[in-house]
């Protein structure tokens, strides 16, 4: 499986809700699934925690963590209790006393950690593409499960893939961002996150076997 689904719940809709129902129409397609702040922020970690109890795939809480490595894996502490078993945090925050101190909690908790070393957005250039190699660096010493890099610049993809035969790459931006299912995969993604595409989609459940068939696709294609 090659999906990962971002949920990120608009406004005024229940929260909880809104992810169970995406959540129980999906389960079988994902891999896992991303919740991200507008999700925790309103809900809780642990309403949304709930949520997957039972699911043995992934559950990934996306808060981007950027502090001191104290303070990082404190919160992870808390999410592991809440039922998440993957988090994203930002390469920047560099390894001493950072990432180094995450990624021995999480190794300790048994959550796999994710870190963020590109990003999908236009502005990711401005600022982190230019220090990705140190960014990567991070990643190498912290001995990370996986990292995020852009599906909208798959070069980028192939970069780090280039530098990290061993990582995980998780790649969002398909679908609303403008990529197209596959493009990351072919570049050297492990996995696809997708939120919009699906979620605001009236199936979701028929846009996420959409995702999947394209992506199947994609790769015969790039394989070939
Ligand atoms: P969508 O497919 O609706 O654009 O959602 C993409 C998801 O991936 C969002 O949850 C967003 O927070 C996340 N994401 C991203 O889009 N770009 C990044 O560089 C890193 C992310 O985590």
């Amino acid at each position: 499986l090659t999906l990962i689904i971002a949920l990120d719940p608009p406004t005024g809709v229940d929260p909880v809700e809104w992810c169970r129902s995406i959540f129980e129409r999906t389960r079988d397609i994902a891999t896992g699934f991303k919740i991200g702040l507008p999700a925790i922020v309103e809900a809780g970690a642990s309403r949304i925690g709930e949520v997957f109890r039972g699911f043995d795939g992934l559950v990934i809480a996306d808060l981007k963590l950027a502090d001191i490595g104290d303070i990082m894996a404190l919160t992870v502490e808390k999410l592991a209790r809440c039922g998440f078993n993957a988090v994203i945090a930002h390469a920047f925050v560099g390894y001493e006393r950072g990432l180094s101190t995450l990624s021995e909690k999480c190794r300790e908790l048994g959550v796999k950690l994710v870190a963020v070393v590109s990003m999908s957005h236009p502005g990711s250039v401005e600022v982190m593409d230019g220090v990705v190699e140190k960014l990567i660096s991070v990643v190498e010493r912290a001995r990370c499960w996986g990292v995020v890099a852009p599906a909208t610049r798959p070069e980028m993809v192939r970069f780090v893939r280039s530098r990290l035969s061993w990582v995980k790459i998780l790649s969002p931006g398909v679908g609303a961002q403008g990529a197209r299912p596959g493009d990351a995969l072919c570049a050297g993604a492990d996995y696809e996150i997708v939120g919009r595409a699906i979620t605001r989609s009236s199936d979701p459940r028929e846009a996420a076997r959409r995702v999947v068939e394209e992506q199947r696709r994609a790769l015969e294609r790039c394989r070939a």
